[in-house]
């Protein structure tokens, strides 16, 4: 799913889009009263259907949440918060509603009115109230502008592609394999904890194109005890693996023992018991001790051939490749 969600206005831009539009309004009558009357009539159908049409778009540019893939239902709840996301989608839809009610109903009014002074009252009140109503979902249109800006940095993940996602402790190396064997380019650094979202790469075994998803570095620790950035890795590997490529770096330089690394992988095997586990040691290079899983070198190629192979053969109980 590839979100594309325009910016949101605050309530001032969104009262001063809608009043500027009104303002440009001009209708000849016959008499004073009656251009008035007309070009009243003119500005508050204008701001109701600014205000409605703008409003309209933002409920809908929305995803409908109930109906979202897990991945992403998860997602945002982590990031955002569901119930807070459907709030704020409810106070857009109760202005739309009001502000069209009272404006509708202030041009009714108008009709009624025979002096200038009273058509103007009518109007001066219409877009007062309108105003305030606005302003009362001001907070809400700025968190719907923050929830935007992260529903449009997230990963396109299509659910239907055969998906390999790589885990593992932090600064074991996950970014940089996840570089050398697909299109993703994910950042990779010498400290732990530089991944913070998932991302991801393609790749493909014959015809077949495959995902490859990066995920942040989790530590062995209770789910309750999982950070927002951690919570994300589990999402990712609850809801979209095929095949988890466990990685482990044996030589320590990434910060942790591999007694700890270890127990991670246990655990994730007890989590995802319907899932299959490739495990795999990194950083060869640096240290040769031989633990009965496939070496590899992320950094110096070393066997990633091997590995291509293996993740071929790990995806065929699922996927004719
Ligand atoms: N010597 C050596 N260093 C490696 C190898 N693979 C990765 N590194 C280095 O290990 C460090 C961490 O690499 P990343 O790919 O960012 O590790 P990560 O697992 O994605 O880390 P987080 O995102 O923090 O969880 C970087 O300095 C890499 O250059 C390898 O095969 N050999
Ligand atoms: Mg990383």
């Amino acid at each position: 799913m590839d979100f594309n969600i325009p910016p949101i206005l605050t309530s001032k831009q969104l009262v001063d889009k809608a009043f500027r539009r009104a303002s440009k309004l001009d209708k000849k009558g016959n008499t004073r009263e009656e251009s008035t009357k007309k070009t009243n009539s003119a500005k508050l159908n204008k701001i109701a259907h600014t205000l409605e049409d703008t409003l309209k778009r933002y409920e809908k540019e929305f995803p409908s949440i109930d109906i979202l893939p897990p991945f992403y239902y998860e997602i945002i709840d982590i990031m955002i918060g569901v119930d807070k996301l459907k709030k704020s989608i409810g106070a857009v839809n109760w202005a739309r509603r009001r502000t069209k009610r009272i404006l509708m109903e202030s041009a009714r009014n108008l009709m009624k009115k025979n002096t200038v002074e009273e058509m103007e009252k009518i109007r001066k009140q219409a877009y007062g109230r309108t105003s305030s109503i606005l302003e009362q979902i001001d907070d809400d249109l700025a968190f719907l502008n923050e929830c935007r800006k992260k529903l449009n940095s997230l990963p396109d993940i299509r659910s239907d592609l055969p998906t390999v996602v790589v885990a593992g402790y932090p600064n074991v190396g996950k970014s940089l394999l996840v570089s050398k064997i697909s299109s993703g380019k994910p950042k990779v650094a010498v400290y732990p904890f530089t991944t913070k979202e998932v991302g991801i790469g393609h790749f493909t075994i014959g015809r077949h194109r495959c995902q490859l998803l990066d995920t942040p570095g989790l530590l062995d620790r209770p789910d309750e005890e999982r950070n927002e950035i951690e919570k994300q890795a589990v999402n990712a590997l609850e809801s979209l693996a095929d095949l988890i490529l466990y990685l482990y770096d044996p030589s320590g330089t990434c910060g942790y023992p591999l007694e700890k690394q270890e127990a991670l992988a246990s655990e994730l095997k007890e989590s995802f018991p319907d899932v299959k586990i490739i495990e795999i040691d990194n950083k060869l290079d640096v240290d040769e001790v031989q633990n009965k899983r496939l070496h590899i070198s992320a950094l110096e190629d070393k066997n990633l051939d091997k590995l291509k192979e293996l993740i071929k053969n790990g995806l065929k109980y699922k996927y004719e490749l």
